[in-house]
Order: C-alpha cells, then structure tokens, then sequence
C-alpha cells in the first residue's frame, strides 16, 4: 500500500435515523481506490453538562433534533480541510477537527459531525490495511475480551422517569467467555420478563431494550435483579452481579436528591447511605454516577466508603475527559471511566481520557449511548483498546444486540487467542 492510497479523497456525511427514530449523522471517510469508512453519531439522553455538544437544528420539525446544519459543516468545512490528508494520522486529523472547531465543548461543527468523521476515518484506515477494526487497534498486541455490562430493567430519562435509577445491570462475572456471558445474561433476561408477566406488570421496555420499570419502589428492581438470577439457575454474587447506573445528575436539584419514586429528597450523605446499604444486601459490584455531576464531596465520601468493594464509575461526572480523570484520580472521586466516544467529540481525546484511566489504575468501560444505531464501532474499541469492560444498553433491540454480535465474531476469530476479562477489573472479584 503506497503513501498515496491513504490520503482522503472525499469526506460526506448524510442524515440517517437513530434508535429514538431521532435524525443523527453519519459520515463516510473515501479513500483512493474504493476504500471507504463509515460510522454513525449516537446521542444520549442522560447527558453530563461538559459533554461535547450535538449540532442540532432546533425549531419545529423533528423535534428540534434534525442534523442538517451538523451535515453541512462536514460537507461544508471539514471535508475541505481532511482532504488529501493521511488517514493513519488519527491525531492530525482529530487535531484539525478540534482547531476548526474552534470551542470547548464542540458546539460550532458539532460533536455529532467530529465523533462521525473522526471514527470514519479511523475504520478507513483499518480497511486501507485490511484488517478488521479491532485487530488494527490492537496492532499486534494480545486481545482482551471485555466483560460485558448489561441491563435488564432500563429506567431513569429512559423510562419516562418511571424509577428512579437508571440502568440496573448484570455482570457474568463467573464466566468463562464473551459468549458464556451472553449465555447466562440471556436467561436471565427471559426470566426477569417472565417474572413481570406473571406479575401482569410486562409493559415492554425502555430506551435501551431494558424491561420497563413498573416497580413500587427503586429497591423493587434490586430484588427482581435478583430473583430473576436465581430463577435462570445461577448464584447471585458468584456467578451473576449487579451493577447500577444511579444518574443521580438527572434527580438533583439545589443540593439536593429528589427520589421521585420514593417520594422522599435527600441530602448527598443520606443517597451515599441508601446506596450504601442496596451494596451490603445485594450482590452489588458496580455503581456508576451515585452522586450527581456537580457533587464532588459526595463522590469522594461515596468512594471512601465503598470503592474497596466496588466499582464507582464516573459517567457524567468525567465525561471522557482526561483532565477530570486525573483530577476524579487524585480526589479518589471514583474508581473506573465510562468512555463514551461522543462525550468527547474526537477518538484521540476519547483515547487520552482512557489512557488517563488506565495510567491511574482505574477500571475502564467502554460505553454506547441510549440513542444509538447498528454502528458497532465501539465493539472494536473495547477489544482493540483492551477495556475491561463493555455496556452496551439491554439484551434486546438491534442496536444492542448488534455491539454484542460483533464481540462475539470477535472472539470467534481469536479461537485459541481469546482471553476474557471476566472479573478482573473488578475491585473486589467475587471468589471462584
Ligand atoms: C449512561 C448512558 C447509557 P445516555 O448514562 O450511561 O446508559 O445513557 O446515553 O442517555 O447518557
Ligand atoms: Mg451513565
């Protein structure tokens, strides 16, 4: 392959549709000779304030959510100002996405337009040299196969606010693979909606394929969690863990927590308690976001209290930001990084937050938004990058079961290579 054939000959981008049935963009990277790369924004809805931001079309059509303007700006400007340059060069191009752009939070092209053209890019490079993404991330390196995180009962701004909580997740942290963790994650899926139909509660699912919440109260979920474990004939703790995404951000106002459900408002202290003692009497390995983005203190006390025995991941509170990770690593703040490409507008800043990570010893979970499409690129940055951990949304929806696929191809195509991660990422993993 010649210098030549890595230079970009065309960048597009164009309007296609999300899981929401919202807009979004995606954007193609063309290289001499055919070689093309293609990969698609996906938007969240638990957003952290210093996320990068969307470039949205407001007004009436769509909902204000169309992309127009954001399509415009890579036609427009970033496709001039790629072109002709070296796709292997992922840090050049990312560093002219971040010039154009020109602001701290990527509002003027849009942090939709730079993640699409900067994972476009890289996919175009991995084609150039005919290898699959992950394999061309790894460059020569052993593969590590993530543990996946996977919800069973989505909540939260993707419940309607339904309950309280987010995400209440599972971790195979007993398995063996990739896929005997996909096995196991399976039925207990099935179990959890056979509970509810018994229960006449089955009311479809949420955002993220994960069953809708009709409970009582938030420990409701915790206990169904659990039931439907057993139920799928594995050990609660040993076997099959928990994991929360609290989002406390979206449930906090003026200081304080309003736990709508409950119908109680508490102090940062009184969440970290409550959450605290969920931790003593439920197999519980991981809690992201306990306290809201702008609680410091409580993240700190939170993970002072707790962070020997599980993992505390910071979602909004680091937005994929290298510099909030060093600082959340020196404050002791958290123990693990979400790393969701979009938070940060570009893959090389997504990589420093996640270097960041590692560099602090901190666990690192590779994350989809619950706005997302068949997009699987970051099935290959969780393998490539050698991330511990990958959460994807529920086990249903193909936009989930899309990135769940992919690792599974992957881990195929390691055969004897394969190495799971399993719990060792973990604080605390349980005993064999
Ligand atoms: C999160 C994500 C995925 P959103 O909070 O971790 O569950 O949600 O994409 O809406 O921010
Ligand atoms: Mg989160």
């Amino acid at each position: 392959m010649t210098e030549a054939a890595h230079r970009i000959a065309r960048v597009s981008a164009r309007r296609v549709w999300d899981s929401r049935g919202r807009p979004t963009l995606e954007a193609e990277v063309h290289l001499p000779g055919g070689v093309t790369g293609r990969a698609t924004a996906p938007a969240g809805a638990s957003t952290g304030r210093a996320e990068a931001r969307d470039l949205r079309d407001g007004g009436a059509a769509f909902g204000g959510y169309d992309v127009t303007r954001a399509v415009r700006q890579v036609r427009d400007t970033i496709a001039p100002a790629l072109r002709g340059l070296d796709v292997c060069d992922q840090e050049g191009l990312d560093r002219i996405l971040i010039d154009l752009d020109g602001t701290p939070d990527k509002h003027r092209l849009g942090g939709n337009a730079c993640i699409a053209v900067s994972m476009a890019a890289l996919h175009a490079a991995a084609a150039a040299a005919r290898l699959p993404l992950w394999r061309y991330l790894l460059g020569g390196e052993p593969a590590s196969l993530p543990l996946p995180e996977i919800q069973i009962f989505g909540g939260g701004a993707h419940a309607g606010r339904r309950v309280d909580v987010q995400d209440f997740m599972v971790m195979a942290v007993g398995a063996g693979s990739f896929a005997e963790a996909l096995d196991w994650t399976a039925e207990v899926y099935r179990a959890a909606g056979a509970r509810l139909a018994d229960a006449g509660r089955l009311q479809g699912v949420a955002d993220e394929g994960g069953y809708w919440p009709a409970f009582d109260t938030n420990e409701e979920g915790l206990d169904r969690l659990v039931r439907a474990i057993e139920d799928s004939g594995r050990i609660p703790g040993d076997e099959m863990a928990i994991s929360l995404d609290v989002a406390a951000s979206e449930f906090y106002r003026h200081g304080r927590y309003h736990l709508g459900l409950d119908r109680r408002v508490v102090d940062s202290d009184a969440l970290g308690d409550l959450l605290a003692g969920w931790i003593d009497r439920y197999p519980i390995v991981s809690v992201e976001d306990p306290l809201a983005e702008d609680d410091a203190t409580g993240m700190r006390r939170f993970t002072a209290a707790v962070g020997d025995r599980v993992q505390v991941v910071g979602d909004d509170y680091l937005v994929t930001d290298a510099a909030r990770v060093e600082h959340a690593a020196r404050d002791a703040a958290c123990n693990a990084l979400l790393v969701k490409p979009n938070q940060a507008g570009t893959l090389t800043e997504t990589r420093a937050a996640f270097d960041a990570a590692r560099t602090a010893g901190m666990g690192t979970i590779v994350s989809a938004r619950s706005g997302e499409t068949e997009d699987v690129t970051i099935a290959h940055l969780a393998v490539g990058w050698r991330a511990g951990q990958l959460k994807v949304g529920s086990f249903s929806r193909s936009e989930r079961m899309a990135k769940w696929n992919e690792v599974l191809r992957i881990e195929e195509a390691l055969g004897a290579a394969a190495v799971f991660a399993g719990a060792r990422p973990l604080p605390r993993p349980p005993a064999p």
